[in-house]
């Protein structure tokens, strides 16, 4: 049987035929994200062998160090996306503000929000780090986009995925007709389609969270951890402890095997680490094409109305039954 070799642009293509009137702006900007994501796998490949590790000495928006690979990372995205005329605005977890198209180019009808290079605090240890992104509609009436166009809902996503830079580069992503993931081959600098209408089991035996904060829990979350550890045939209990510290590793992982991942809020931050626009709600999205669930402890991630680009939320993502588990015990509803 001949090898299908499906590219990024072919599956958009074939699956657009769906959507009649679907025009090829979404497959061009695919394509660009996909070109981003080459140039930055490149670079975090050889990161070892060439001087880009380490500080450049200067501090992002939140006050923590910028390592080198962070500021390529978030100047690639920028440059492959700001010319093509397919966005009105941009936002990055690297830029205080909301990224606008040069007035010299045309403005587009999407939206592109996104962390250019999350996990960054474990490049020098080589381990798998990720670009997350979110893509909306405009919203806005004017010619350029606004920050209107950026506080839009989950729920109102047009698309949303993640790279992982590991063992090999995978770009997985959902226009919401099912969640696919590409490898790239170097050999022929593709992303080729290896996992097409990616299924999340509805329960897994794998929880992710960063245990030293068990002090600063709140009660329901410590009690949901302490369940998970007990002896329980019945319930596939104790689960396994995987944390790798970076969330597109821990998210691909849980992805593919199932599992739940917790950053929920504490006493000291009850709203967590995580973003909101370009972690929580992206990851949000594919989780629940790949039919599992995201919630902030509360709430759907995607029902969250956005206040400000960088506001944080708590994130309990993963296998829909275990979510829904997590969330029973963080409201103390469950204590056994
Ligand atoms: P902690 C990496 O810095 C990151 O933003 C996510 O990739 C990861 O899930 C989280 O922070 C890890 O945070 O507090 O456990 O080190």
């Amino acid at each position: 049987m001949s090898l299908k070799l499906v590219t990024i642009e072919r599956h958009i293509l074939e699956t657009q035929k769906q959507f009649p009137g679907a025009t090829g702006a979404f497959s061009s900007l695919m394509y660009d994200i996909a070109f981003a994501a080459k140039i930055i796998g490149r670079e975090v490949n050889k990161a070892g062998l060439v001087d880009v590790l380490g500080y450049t000495g200067s501090t992002n928006v939140h006050g923590e160090e910028v390592r080198k690979l962070d500021e390529f990372a978030d100047s690639v995205i920028f440059r492959a996306m700001d010319h093509t005329g397919r966005f009105c605005v941009m936002a990055s977890e690297e830029q205080e503000d909301i990224i606008s198209i040069p007035e010299k180019y045309d403005c587009g009808n999407y939206v592109l929000m996104y962390d250019p290079l999350d996990g960054s605090s474990n490049i020098d240890a080589n381990v798998s780090i990720g670009t997350i992104f979110s893509i909306y509609r405009k919203v806005s009436k004017g010619d350029r986009g606004t920050l209107e166009d950026c506080l839009q809902p989950g729920v109102d996503l047009a698309a949303a995925g993640y790279v992982i830079y590991g063992s090999s580069t995978m770009l997985v992503f959902t226009t919401g007709n099912g969640v696919h993931g590409f490898t790239y081959d170097p050999s022929v600098g593709e992303f080729l389609l290896s996992q097409s209408n990616i299924q999340t089991p509805k329960r897994g035996r794998i929880y992710s969270t960063n245990e030293g904060n068990y002090c600063r829990w709140k009660n329901g979350t410590r009690n949901y951890i302490d369940y998970l550890k007990k002896v329980d045939k019945e319930t596939n209990r104790p689960y396994s402890a995987r944390y790798i510290g970076s969330l597109v590793a821990d998210f691909h992982r849980n992805l593919l095997y199932g599992g739940v991942f917790l950053y929920p809020g504490d006493k000291e931050n009850p709203e967590g680490k995580l973003r909101l626009m370009y972690e929580a709600n992206p990851l949000a999205m594919v989780v629940e094409h790949a039919g599992g669930a995201a919630s902030d402890g509360r709430q759907r991630i995607r029902e969250k109305q956005p206040h400000e680009i960088h506001q944080r939320t708590p994130l309990i993502i993963g296998s829909k039954l275990d979510v829904e588990d997590a969330v029973a015990f963080i409201q103390e509803k469950r204590r056994e």
